[in-house]
This record gives C-alpha cells, sequence and structure tokens, in this order.
C-alpha cells in the first residue's frame, strides 16, 4: 500500500520535486490542498530546522496525519551565509538572483562559494524528526538556464546551474534530493 504523506508547503516548485522523488519510492505526497489545510504559519524561527518543524507542525495539528515540512534556502560564503534562512524573503518574487548578481558583483571566484541547504521537519501521531541535505556550488556571473526556480539560474554545479539541469539531473545531485531520500531512509527503518 502506498504511504501517504502531506507536504505542508506553499511552493509548488518543492511539491513537485517532492513527488518526482517520493512517488518512485511509494509514498505519495499530498498537498496542504489535498489534506484540506489551509495552513501559512509564520516562520519566525532562526533556523532552518526550527522553521521546518513550525511548518510541519501547524500542519500536523490541521490535518492530523503524517506531514513533512521543507525549510531551505542559499547560504553565500561572501555574503556571512546570506541570505540563508531569510532566502524567501531576500527580493520580490523573480528578483532574487539580480540582486545577488549585483551583491556579488566586485566579488572574485575563490570566494562565490555557496551552498544549498534544505532542512525537512517530519511529524506524526508517534514521532518527529528533521533530516537535512547540502549542495556545494558557486554564484556564476549571469543567469542560466529555465528549469528549476529561485535561485537555480544563478547557482552553479560544474559547468552547469541548476535550471540548466533537468529535474532528473537536479534531484540527483540536490539537498532537497539529499534531505528527501534521508526522510525515506528513515521511515523505512
Ligand atoms: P514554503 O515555506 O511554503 O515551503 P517557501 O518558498 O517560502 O515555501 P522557504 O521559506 O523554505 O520556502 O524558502 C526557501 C527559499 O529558498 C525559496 O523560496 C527559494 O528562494 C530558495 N530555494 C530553496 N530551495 C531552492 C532550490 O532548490 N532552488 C532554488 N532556490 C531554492
Amino acid at each position: 500500500m502506498m504511504k501517504k504523506i502531506v507536504f505542508a508547503t506553499n511552493n509548488e516548485n518543492k511539491l513537485r520535486e517532492a513527488r518526482e522523488i517520493l512517488s518512485p519510492l511509494g509514498i505519495e505526497v499530498l498537498s496542504q490542498a489535498q489534506a484540506g489545510a489551509d495552513c501559512d504559519p509564520e516562520e519566525n524561527g532562526t533556523t532552518f530546522a526550527e522553521n521546518a518543524m513550525i511548518k510541519a507542525k501547524a500542519v500536523y495539528d490541521c490535518v492530523k496525519m503524517p506531514v513533512f515540512a521543507d525549510d531551505s534556502g542559499l547560504c553565500v560564503d561572501a555574503l556571512g551565509g546570506r541570505p540563508g534562512v531569510y532566502s524567501a524573503r531576500y527580493a520580490p518574487k523573480g528578483q532574487e538572483c539580480g540582486k545577488l548578481l549585483s551583491e556579488l558583483e566586485n566579488v572574485q571566484d575563490s570566494d562565490r562559494r555557496a551552498a544549498f541547504r534544505c532542512v525537512i521537519a517530519y511529524v506524526d501521531r508517534d514521532a518527529e524528526f528533521t533530516v537535512s541535505g547540502d549542495v556545494q556550488g558557486k554564484i556564476g556571473y549571469e543567469e542560466r538556464g529555465t528549469n528549476g526556480f529561485g535561485y537555480d539560474p544563478v547557482f552553479m554545479v560544474g559547468e552547469k546551474s541548476m535550471a540548466e539541469m533537468t529535474s532528473e539531473e537536479k534531484n540527483k545531485i540536490s539537498h532537497r534530493g539529499a534531505a528527501l531520500r534521508a526522510l525515506y531512509d528513515a521511515l523505512s527503518k
């Protein structure tokens, strides 16, 4: 039987990636809408883990079935780890890449290192825990590619930006891919 878990997110791209990764593993990912939870809790934590747990618990309280939430973001070395947990609020949607490129205008190659980080919090009646995933890369010098979302066009892994990768390629190496596979492993124990 397929296990059903609600994904506490309002981000359609996160939902799509979670389904791409978990459906083949036998987990059906329900959207908040499918679960009847109209919920957008205030993310007032100071860490990815805190915010992920806030979102998972808020939706668990509405639906009383297994829930996971994803809190993620981009940590740029030259910016002391910013935007980090504030990645979603760094700039208006569609302007995040441009703003980041201008902030890094005079930063040389060796200082453009960055990491995407994802923490997933899981909550059901008997358990709550977090798992995480990371991917290291570099901030490029221009936006490249049209796949993905958010900062993908400026996040380079080797020669390709994450927005130039197919979703299959991205999911294999991404922070979210790693965290979702860690979630699957934890639930399979
Ligand atoms: P929910 O809280 O409803 O899940 P959100 O988009 O607000 O959706 P976050 O608070 O976790 O999610 O913010 C994460 C932000 O970090 C996201 O909006 C993107 O700007 C960025 N981000 C996270 N993962 C990314 C990815 O795989 N590719 C590009 N940008 C990503």
